[in-house]
């Protein structure tokens, strides 16, 4: 399949979309936590793991305890002061219900307008500009995590040449191997789980992910020539030796590490299209998880 797929735009007006992110995010500061909070961000699929990119970053700024659940997954026995969700559609049913159920002060970033995540949760900021019509997210998840980034003093625009930089680069070699195993350390293994689930979702693709250390302990062992190994950020010289040492590709990039997941959106839109998969509309998925009661 080679025709246009609504990703392909959407992941190519990401240098536009964080311009827009960084001129918004002053006008919502006051919804996010404040620094010294205790937090819990939640979210699912493509939504949790930026939402595991968050916590990360936002406890490693010195802003609070930050811990990070899946949608189904929340802690109801902890308490937090706030609780950060994260849903493009406003309707995926453990974000509804969570928001139902807790007492504690809530806000909720989505695309949607009068959504129930809205009537739920205590505060409310959508992004509506960052919509998909592709099932499968890309801007919208890097829109979300760079106003979470904004908040905690980031600056979105001097990253966008970045961006611009990952949409220009030669992906070639990258779309011929069998299996990736994306990697990260801190916050960038929230940005391994979703490459992971980009090149999955979009074409039934093998990819894993995993805290780069963590690789050595086994799953090292899938390495091998022509298969890809891809690094989100800095990770110690000797695993790379040993990566190296396997004759898998190696991945790894200068750029912002969430510029460089725009390269793994294409990479994944690309095996989709020589697969040829419909990657706008992911088998088994819908644009938004409702479960029955
Ligand atoms: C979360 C999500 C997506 C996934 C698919 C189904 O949606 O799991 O990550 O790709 O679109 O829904 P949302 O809560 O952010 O709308």
């Amino acid at each position: 399949m080679t025709t246009a797929l609504h990703a392909d735009a959407e992941i190519a007006s990401q240098p536009q979309i964080w311009r827009q992110v960084a001129d918004f995010a002053p006008s919502v500061f006051g919804k996010l936590p404040q620094k010294g909070e205790r937090v819990a961000v939640v979210g699912c699929g493509s939504s949790w793991f930026m939402s595991m990119a968050y916590a990360s970053l936002r406890e490693a700024a010195g802003h609070g305890e930050t811990d990070v659940y899946a949608g189904s997954e929340f802690n109801y026995d902890r308490k937090y002061d706030r609780v950060v969700s994260i849903s493009r559609s406003g309707t995926t049913s453990e974000i509804v219900e969570l928001l139902g159920k807790i007492k504690t002060p809530s806000v909720v970033l989505t695309a949607i307008h009068n959504s129930p995540v809205e009537d739920r949760a205590t505060e409310t900021i959508i992004m509506d500009f960052a919509d998909e019509q592709s099932v499968l997210q890309t801007r919208w998840a890097t829109a979300a995590l760079g106003l979470l980034r904004a908040h905690l003093g980031f600056d979105l625009n001097s990253i966008v040449k970045d961006a611009e930089a990952a949409l220009a680069s030669d992906i070639s070699d990258l779309v011929e191997v069998e299996q990736i195993s994306f990697l990260g350390r801190g916050w960038t293994i929230g940005l391994a789980h979703e490459a992971a689930l980009k090149t999955r979702e979009s074409s039934q693709f093998w990819a894993e992910a995993y805290p780069a250390l963590d690789y050595r302990h086994g799953p090292l062992s899938i390495s091998q020539p022509g298969r890809a190994v891809w690094a989100f950020g800095d990770i110690p010289a000797d695993l790379v030796r040993d990566i190296k040492s396997t004759g898998a590709l190696f991945e790894s990039s200068t750029l912002d590490p969430m510029a460089h997941l725009i390269r793994a959106q294409r990479v994944a839109i690309a095996i989709a299209k020589k697969r040829g998969v419909d990657a706008d509309n992911p088998r088994g998925l819908a644009r938004s998880i409702i479960l029955d009661k």
